[in-house]
C-alpha cells in the first residue's frame, strides 16, 4: 500500500503555510523593522511557497527585550511546571506528528518517512527527555567543617542565542531548546535562511503553551540576523551548529562578551568494515551492507554522513559490489511519498555544491560506480532539488574524501590492516563521526576507542537517542548536545558558602 502525503496548498493536505511568516517574538507575530521578506522555495518542486520577515539588528534586539522580560519569571518557575509544559509541548508536537512531518519535507525536501519516524518523532522524544531530566538533576552540599556549608546551586544563564542550520530544522532547532528551556532560560532562535517556515509552523502550534516570551524567533540571513545575535552583549551563550568556517565567526563575536559557545560543526566521517564482516552471507552482512549505504540518508546532509568507506583489502570487491548494488536499489522521488528513501537536496545552492564536487572527483581520477549526476524527475517535481546516490571509488588523499560534500556521495577506499585503517580514518580535520563495523568485539572496542571523534557507532549508524552526548573532536566542534550533560552547557554554578557559627573567627 502506498500512501503519498498531498501537496501543500493543495486539497487534503495536512499543513497549511501562512502565505508570510513574521518574526515570532514575544508570542506573537512581529512584523521585521525594515519591513522586508524574503522568498521561501521548496527543494520538492523548486518553486516558492511562503515569504518570510528578513530580519536585522533591530528584530533581535526586539526579541531580546522579549527574551529578557520573560527570563527572570521563567528561571524562577518551579521545575516541575517547567517540566509539565514541555511534557506538553511534546504531547501537542505528537498530536500533530503528520502535520509537522509534512511541513518539514516541504521546507527541507527530505523524505516523509524520515521527517515522520526520525526527525519530529525525535524531537518530541527530546522535550520529554529534558522534561525528566530536569526533574531528576540535584545540586551539591558539602560540609566543610561543623559550622561552613558549601552549597552549589545550579542557575540559568539568562537569555541564550541559538542559531541553526538547515539540514533537520526542527531537530535541531528542539536540541538546543529543549535542553535551554528545561534549564530555565529564555531563547531568540536564528533558523537557516534556507529553511525558516517549518519551524514558525512549531511557533504557532505551541503558541499557548509557551509563555511569552519564553522562545523567540527572528529569521533572516547569516550576517544580517545571525551575527547580531551571536555578537550581542545581551546574550550569556551562543549555540550554533553549521559549516566550520562561520564557527570560527561566533567564536569570534563571542570572545568580545566572554560568553560560553557550543559549536557542531562539519565532519567527514569514516565508515570502517573489517574483514570478518563478511564472514557469512547472514543478517549481519545484510546490516552491515545497509551501513554502506547511510550515507545516502537525509540525502547525505547530515554532519555525521558516512561520507568514507573504508574497506579491509580481503573483503573489498565483495563488499563494494554488493553494497553498490544495494544503492542502486535505493528509491529516490517525490519526498511525499511514504517509499521515498532519497529525497531532495535542501537548496539549489547546495545541489550545485554537490555537482561541483562530483565533477572535482572525476578530475581527481576518482571512479564513478553508481549515480554522478543530477537526477530529474517527472512531472512538477522535474525542477526539484535531486541528486542521485553516488559512490566514489579513490584515495583518501583526494579532496572527495578530505572536504564536507554534504550530499548523498561516498567515497570508497581500502586498507590493509588495523593500523593502517586508523591511520585513514584518523587522516582528517574533522572528528564528528564514525562507523566500525565487525563480528569481533574486541577489535571494534579498539577501534572504537582509537578513532578520534565523538562519536563512534559499533554495528550500527544514525542512530541518536536523546541520552547520548554528541559532539565533535578536533574542527568539528566545541561542547556537545543531549544527554544530561546539556543541563551544564545552559546553566551557571552559584556556590554559596555559608558560616553558621556564632563566633568570631
Ligand atoms: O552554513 P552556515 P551553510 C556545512 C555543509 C554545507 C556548508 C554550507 O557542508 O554545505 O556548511 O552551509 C547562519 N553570523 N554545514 O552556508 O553558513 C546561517 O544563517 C551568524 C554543516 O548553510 O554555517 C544559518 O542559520 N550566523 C552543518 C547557520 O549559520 C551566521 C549544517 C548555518 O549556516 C553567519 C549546515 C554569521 N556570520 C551546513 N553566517 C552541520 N554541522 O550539520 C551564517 N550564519
Amino acid at each position: 500500500l502506498t500512501t503519498v502525503y498531498a501537496q501543500p496548498g493543495t486539497e487534503g493536505s495536512k499543513v497549511t503555510f501562512k502565505p508570510r511568516y513574521e518574526h515570532w517574538i514575544g508570542g506573537q507575530w512581529v512584523p521585521p523593522v525594515q519591513g522586508r521578506y524574503f522568498e521561501n522555495i521548496s527543494p520538492v518542486n523548486g518553486k516558492p511557497f511562503t515569504e518570510v520577515a528578513r530580519g536585522t539588528a533591530e528584530d533581535i534586539d526586539a526579541a531580546l527585550d522579549a527574551a529578557w522580560a520573560a527570563a527572570p519569571a521563567w528561571g524562577k518557575t518551579p521545575v516541575a511546571e517547567r517540566a509539565l509544559v514541555l511534557h506538553r509541548v511534546a504531547d501537542r508536537m505528537e498530536q500533530n506528528l503528520e502535520m509537522l512531518a509534512v511541513a518539514e519535507t516541504w521546507d527541507n525536501g527530505k523524505p516523509v518517512r524520515e521527517t515522520i519516524n526520525a526527525d519530529i518523532a525525535l524531537a518530541i522524544d527530546h522535550f520529554r527527555y529534558f522534561a525528566g531530566a530536569i526533574r531528576a538533576q540535584e545540586g551539591t552540599l558539602s560540609q566543610l567543617d561543623d559550622n561552613t556549608t558549601s552549597y552549589h546551586f545550579h542557575e540559568p544563564l539568562g537569555v541564550v542565542g541559538q542559531i541553526i542550520p538547515w539540514n533537520f530544522p526542527i531537530l535541531m532547532g528542539v536540541w538546543k531548546l529543549a535542553p535551554a528551556l528545561a534549564a530555565g532560560n529564555a531563547v531568540v532562535l536564528k533558523p537557516a535562511e534556507q529553511t525558516p517556515a517549518s519551524i514558525m509552523v512549531l511557533m504557532e502550534l505551541l503558541a499557548d503553551i509557551l509563555p511569552p516570551g519564553v522562545v523567540n524567533v527572528v529569521n533572516g540571513f547569516g550576517v544580517e540576523a545571525g551575527k547580531p545575535l551571536a555578537s550581542s552583549p545581551r546574550i550569556r551563550k551562543i549555540a550554533f551548529t553549521g559549516e566550520t568556517t562561520t564557527g570560527r565567526l561566533i567564536m569570534q563575536y563571542a570572545s568580545q562578551n566572554i560568553i560560553p559557545v557550543t559549536l557542531e560543526l562539519g565532519g567527514k566521517s569514516p565508515n570502517i568494515f573489517f574483514e570478518d564482516v563478511a564472514a557469512a552471507q547472514d543478517s549481519f552482512y545484510d546490516k552491515a551492507l545497509e551501513g554502506f549505504a547511510f550515507f545516502a540518508l537525509n540525502q547525505g546532509e547530515v554532519c555525521t554522513c558516512p561520507s568514507r568507506a573504508l574497506i579491509q583489502g580481503s573483503i573489498y570487491d565483495r563488499l563494494l559490489a554488493d553494497g553498490v548494488e544495494r544503492v542502486k536499489g535505493m528509491v529516490q522521488g517525490n519526498p511525499l511519498d511514504l517509499d521515498t528513501q532519497v529525497g531532495a537536496q535542501a537548496s539549489n545552492d547546495q545541489l550545485q555544491k554537490i555537482l561541483s564536487y562530483i565533477d572535482i572527483g572525476r578530475q581527481e581520477g576518482a571512479k564513478v560506480l553508481v549515480g554522478g549526476e543530477r537526477n530529474v524527475l517527472d512531472g512538477d517535481l522535474a525542477e526539484g532539488f535531486y541528486v542521485s546516490p553516488t559512490v566514489f571509488e579513490g584515495e583518501n588523499s583526494m579532496r572527495i574524501f578530505q572536504e564536507e560534500i554534504f550530499g548523498p556521495v561516498l567515497s570508497v577506499t581500502r586498507f590493509t590492516d588495523y593500523a593502517d585503517a586508523m591511520a585513514t580514518a584518523n587522516d582528517t580535520l574533522y572528528g564528528l563521526g564514525a562507523g566500525v563495523w565487525a563480528r569481533n568485539g574486541n577489535l571494534a572496542y579498539r577501534a572504537g576507542r582509537d578513532i578520534q571523534a565523538g562519536r563512534v557507532w559499533v554495528n550500527q549508524y544514525h542512530n541518536y537517542p536523546a541520552h547520548s552526548a554528541f559532539g565533535g573532536y578536533k574542527s568539528s566542534g566545541i561542547g556537545r548536545e543531549n544527554h544530561l550533560m546539556m543541563l551544564d552547557h545552559y546553566q551557571q554554578t552559584k556556590n554559596l558558602l555559608v558560616s553558621y557559627s556564632e563566633d568570631a573567627q
